[in-house]
């Protein structure tokens, strides 16, 4: 049985660990709850994917389901509206920096602190995608993608570091667009 009901202690730690006030953190459960189709306090896959298909329109299936393990922090399978509101802090109102960190999370799919060339390239599509919504072609946006890439993989051996992904994503904005961020 799930707890579908804000309580004042979750209200209260979420406040502390994200940039919400108490007005934002009752209209996002509100959302939260209306997506909760089984009414169980979590999000499943299936809720979680229909919750963030509007707000993340260029993702997959595939991309979503990469952002669910990235949010699910204690590996429960489920999205708790803590594990939620976190997440959306980051995108809504956190650094570049921040932003950055969770990208780089959300496609490192093996958990292992880098990104290789398979998960590299798993983002292409999804950058031509996100571009194309800027007013680039999908060639444009996808060149712009591999440009932003290899310039990242600093000692071009087909892996980016974290530290090299975060310092030359901040200086090159678009990445953000790119992958769908904004
Ligand atoms: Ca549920
Ligand atoms: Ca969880
Ligand atoms: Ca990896």
């Amino acid at each position: 049985m799930g707890n579908s009901t804000l309580s004042k202690e979750d209200l209260q730690s979420i406040r502390q660990s994200t940039k919400y006030n108490k007005g934002e953190i009752k209209k996002i459960f509100k959302d939260f709850k209306t997506h909760d189709s089984d009414g169980n306090g979590t999000f499943d896959k299936k809720e979680f994917i229909t919750y963030f298909k509007d707000k993340f329109p260029t993702y997959t299936q595939s991309d979503l389901v990469k952002l669910f393990h990235t949010m699910d922090k204690d590996n429960s399978g489920t999205i708790s509206f803590k594990e939620l509101s976190a997440t959306l802090s980051i995108i809504s109102t956190g650094s570049i920096y921040d932003k950055l960190d969770l990208l780089f999370d959300i496609f490192d799919v093996n958990k292992d602190n880098r990104l290789e060339r398979s998960e590299i390239k798993d983002m292409y599509d999804l950058m031509a995608f996100s571009g194309s919504r800027f007013g680039l072609s999908f060639s444009e946006a996808n060149e712009m993608g591999i440009k932003i890439t290899n310039e990242m993989d600093v000692n071009g051996d087909g892996i980016i570091e974290r530290s090299d992904w975060i310092r030359i994503g901040a200086e090159n904005r678009a990445i953000l667009i790119l992958l769908g961020f904004q």
